[in-house]
């Protein structure tokens, strides 16, 4: 996600500074983007001892603004629906402005150019929703000692290869057929939150049904325990965070394992961005 931070500093310098939210967790430094006067584009870095996670952008070396305030926008990301904002707070008790739809304005980010204390804005976020999420799970022979019925990983239950095919109202706009990979995991993407789905293992020539287990937003699963060599179901109505462990677990033994599921895991419903705006050293000193 783009975020645009814009404003004039106390002698009247223009500042122009764009950052991308992160898209990884244990963040330890983001890009910012600077346009002085206008000028050239100046990049920098900003690093952070606040690991920062998925969503979490930050904003590094503003000087103190002038007294209009910094001005703070979202470009509306792809593939979410747009939710409201949360306006922040400044460490040292400045004004953090106001709040509009994908905008803050009137930040009035203060350095203490006495004792030196920076000033720190923090919790500026953006709701989004997003539209699509992503179903996985994986094929294996469950080869526990004695059997269980959970996932223990590919060295103690083997990976196997299959189909899956995916079903879902209203419809998946990414691909509804795949494979398990090396390790037997299989994974759907762009499939619209809210759908109901069902995930279709063909079943592996040779196996007998053990069990299935079903990830966040489960609803039913069929070809499970003791039930044959029949294709194997999941259906799950999917959540805004996706839904992986839609698993589907195979038994070399006729008569399969005792039926037994795994409870689904609870489901947090919005996405936040944060926004962390960390003001230090001025970009340039002026002798008013
Ligand atoms: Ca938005
Ligand atoms: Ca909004
Ligand atoms: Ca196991
Ligand atoms: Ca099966």
């Amino acid at each position: 996600m783009l975020l645009t931070l814009s404003g004039s500093d106390t002698v009247g310098n223009t500042i122009e500074l764009r950052t991308e939210s992160v898209n990884a967790t244990q963040v330890v430094s983001t890009v910012n983007r600077l346009r002085l006067n206008g000028g050239p584009e100046e990049v920098f870095t900003c690093s952070t001892t606040t690991r920062l996670t998925r969503g979490e952008y930050l904003f590094c070396r503003l000087p103190t603004v002038g007294a209009e305030g910094y001005t703070l926008v979202e470009t509306q990301p792809a593939d979410y629906l747009d939710r409201t904002e949360t306006l922040g707070s400044l460490s040292n008790g400045g004004n953090a402005g106001l709040v509009g739809n994908d905008i803050f304005s009137g930040i009035r980010v203060r350095n203490n150019l006495v004792t030196g204390a920076s000033d720190r804005g923090t919790g500026f976020l953006f709701g989004e929703f997003p539209v699509f999420a992503e179903l996985g799970g994986r094929v294996y022979l469950e080869g526990s000692v004695p059997p269980n019925v959970q996932d223990d990983d590919p060295d103690e239950d083997p990976p196997i290869a299959t189909e899956l095919r995916l079903s879902c109202a209203p419809a998946s706009s990414g691909d509804t057929v795949t494979n398990t990979d090396i390790d037997g995991n299989y994974r759907f993407s762009r499939v619209p939150v809210g759908a109901t789905c069902v995930i279709t293992e063909l079943q592996p020539a040779g196996f007998n049904n053990a069990y299935n287990t079903m990830g966040p937003g489960g609803l039913s699963e069929t070809g499970g325990a003791q039930s044959g060599r029949g294709d194997s179901t999941i259906q799950l109505v999917v959540p805004p965070t996706g839904s992986f462990g839609n698993n589907f677990a195979e038994t070399t033994a006729t008569a399969g394992l005792p039926p037994q599921k795994v409870p689904t895991s609870p489901v947090s419903l919005v996405i936040l961005f944060l926004l962390i705006l960390a003001a230090g050293a001025p970009f340039t000193r002026r002798t008013p």
